[in-house]
């Protein structure tokens, strides 16, 4: 059974897309009128009970929060099993995406406080590697990639301060799987 992806317009859901596409993972899309309140709609809330997009049905497994999601989605279509070190290393960079980097970007008094300070300590690390972990893209990338672009689209964050997290998000944004689901293109 084709896995199902539930999301809406312009939401948090062309995060996963963007890893289903990278990987060529085949999914079904299913596009929630958000504006109608869809996702607070009892068949939408037996899938995720707190009625927030996205989530996915894969078989018999059904996952909701972009995280878990991305990390699922690792666990069960990595060609080989991954080892534990490198599980907690993209769940780490995963939590700090969804709990550090969007806040202190999207929420505009901590990023006055303190958004220079992640940038600052994120630029040193991509000047060491283009990726986050190892050396390819993996989910890692996905998380923190989203947010770091979609700050620059939806809050006008620059990075000229930042030159390795300008380099970082300029590959990031030029890959095809990108723009097929964040750019919608
Ligand atoms: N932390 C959650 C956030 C989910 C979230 O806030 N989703 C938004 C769309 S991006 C939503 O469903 N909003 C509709 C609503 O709250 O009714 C995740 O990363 O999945």
């Amino acid at each position: 059974m084709t896995l199902k992806l539930y999301g809406g317009a312009r939401t948090r859901a062309s995060i996963v897309r963007w890893y289903l596409e990278e990987k060529s993972i085949p999914y079904e899309f299913i596009l929630l009128d958000m504006q109608a309140g869809e996702q607070r709609k009892p068949d939408f809330l037996a899938i995720n009970p707190i009625g927030k997009v996205p989530a996915i049905v894969d078989g018999e497994i059904i996952c909701w929060e972009s995280g878990a999601i991305l990390l699922y989605l690792v666990e069960k279509y990595a060609p080989t099993p991954l080892d534990f070190a490198t599980r907690t290393t993209l769940a780490q960079w995963v939590m700090f995406a969804n709990a550090t980097l969007s806040v202190g970007l999207f929420v505009e008094s901590n990023r006055e406080r303190e958004g220079d300070r992640l940038l600052t300590s994120l630029n040193q690390v991509l000047a060491q590697s283009p990726y986050l972990v190892g050396d390819e893209l993996t989910v890692a990338d996905i998380a923190v990639g989203s947010y770091l672009a979609y700050a620059t689209m939806m809050v006008q964050v620059t990075y000229e301060k930042y030159e390795a997290i300008a380099a970082y998000v300029e590959a990031l944004t030029q890959r095809p799987a990108y723009k097929t689901a964040i750019l919608g293109m």
